[in-house]
């Protein structure tokens, strides 16, 4: 539980293409797929061919966002890119695309590559869920694609979205727009994302924020750290 504290009932962060107006008791954070198969050698992102380790850099300041959250009672939302152990959830499509030497199902040293269960489809130990916060297992990049997502958030009221994860331009990107079409406020977390293509990662962050906001806004974490409180709210 959560302690009971005053916090305030609203912030104002400077972000990019202009400010962002946030109500705390209705906005989650979702961090998208901070799992070792994406972040660690060896795994599902590894087998793509990807050189991991620029990811690993956005923990810190993906636990630092969470904490924040958490310190104000926010719903905390995880996904997980994840199939069935047999692949039931998983199309012929995504399994076979880039005609890949390892392929989801395949033994890894982390185990069985992005299925759900498996050491190396887990969370990276630091981004590891809280009792009580919510894990959603998707079989695509969109967090909203076959899952219980909208459903979880519409529930508790939610109308804001803060977002980190992997990789800004896959399954970030993809969720953002998803929830950008279904009414949902999103900002991402510029720091707390990161992508196995630099240029990726900064074409992202530019198309999310063109046109006033075609898709929502972005700012970096300090923005945030330094938003200005609305209300107390006891
Ligand atoms: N390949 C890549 O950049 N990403 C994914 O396959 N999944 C996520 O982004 N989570």
């Amino acid at each position: 539980m959560m302690p009971s504290i005053p916090y305030p009932d609203s912030y104002e962060v400077a972000a990019e293409p202009y400010g962002f107006d946030f109500p705390t008791a209705q906005t989650a954070v979702i961090m998208i797929d901070m799992q070792r198969d994406f972040i660690l050698p060896g795994g599902f992102g590894a087998s793509l061919g990807n050189d991991v380790g620029r990811l690993a850099a956005t923990v810190p300041v993906a636990r630092h966002l969470l904490d924040w959250c958490r310190a104000r009672g926010m719903l905390v939302v995880h996904t997980k890119e994840a199939h069935a152990g047999d692949l039931s959830d998983c199309p012929l499509s995504k399994l076979n695309r880039g005609n890949p030497s390892v392929r989801i199902g395949d033994p890894s040293p982390m185990g069985r590559i992005l299925i759900d269960g498996e050491e190396g489809s887990d969370f990276v130990d630091e981004l590891a869920p809280l009792p009580g916060e919510v894990v959603i297992v998707k079989p695509g990049k969109g967090a909203f694609h076959a899952t219980e997502l909208g459903n979880i958030l519409s529930k508790a009221n939610i109308t804001h979205l803060l977002f980190g994860g992997v990789t800004t331009e896959v399954c970030v990107q993809t969720t953002m727009r998803e929830a950008n079409d279904r009414g949902y406020e999103c900002l991402l977390i510029e720091d707390a994302t990161e992508s196995y293509f630099p240029e990726f990662k900064q074409a992202t962050i530019a198309m999310i924020r063109a046109q006033g906001g075609i898709v929502g806004w972005t700012a970096p974490l300090s923005a945030l750290l330094l938003a200005i409180p609305g209300h107390l709210h006891e």
